[in-house]
């Protein structure tokens, strides 16, 4: 099956391409497909975003695709109330990785460690024609750190302390990364909901 990628954003399309690599002969972006289209996020929650990327796109693009997957994710703090959550692409002003990190980092100055604790959170929904959208969601908790550490990844990860690996999500090679994420656990699900 060939499926279009809803997003604009090409480090997740890298994660997402790896991920289900074995489930779909071809997986293409918005951009490889030269589809221009900004769905607007305006949705409470992962969940509603998520299907309304891809049941939106799915509409705009239907005479040349079946299925279209969208990912809504983000970074949950508890400390901040679970802030910055579906507002993580555009928590400060300037709506980059440098500036929201830098916010995230001066609002949790003086939060010990013991209270840092946060988790990833990814929804991935499927919008197929002729058939019911499906929209399942992966987590992985972590802690944030109070310094930047390794240069893979994309957004949060240099702050993202994952205990397991006693590594920061940018210390991670992809590998390492795709096999604990939220985006893999929350694909994880979308396979076996699809039994695929
Ligand atoms: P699309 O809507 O086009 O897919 P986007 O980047 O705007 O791209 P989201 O609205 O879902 O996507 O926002 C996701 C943000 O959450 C992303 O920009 C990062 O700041 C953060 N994020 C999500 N997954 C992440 C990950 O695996 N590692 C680090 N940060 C992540």
């Amino acid at each position: 099956m060939k499926l279009l990628l809803a997003t604009n954003n090409a480090h997740k399309a890298q994660e997402i391409r790896e991920i289900l690599s074995d489930s779909f002969t071809e997986i293409v972006t918005l951009r490889d497909a030269g589809v221009e289209l900004e769905v607007e996020e305006n949705g409470t929650t992962f969940r509603e975003n998520a299907l309304k990327k891809a049941e939106e796109t799915l509409a705009y693009v239907s005479d040349r695709f079946d299925a279209v997957l969208a990912d809504d994710s983000g970074l949950c703090v508890d400390a901040l109330g679970g802030a910055p959550g579906v507002y993580s692409a555009r928590f400060a002003e300037a709506h980059n990785d440098a500036a929201n990190n830098q916010k995230l980092i001066a609002l949790l100055k003086d939060v010990p460690d013991s209270e840092r604790t946060a988790r990833f959170c990814c929804c991935v929904a499927l919008a197929r024609k002729g058939l019911p959208s499906i929209a399942v969601q992966g987590e992985v908790d972590g802690t944030i750190l109070h310094e930047a550490r390794g240069h893979n990844g994309f957004g949060y990860d240099p702050y993202f302390w994952y205990a397991p690996f006693q590594k920061s999500f940018a210390e991670l090679s992809s590998e390492e990364k795709n096999a604990v994420s939220h985006r893999k656990r929350a694909l994880q699900k979308l396979r076996e909901a699809l039994d695929v």
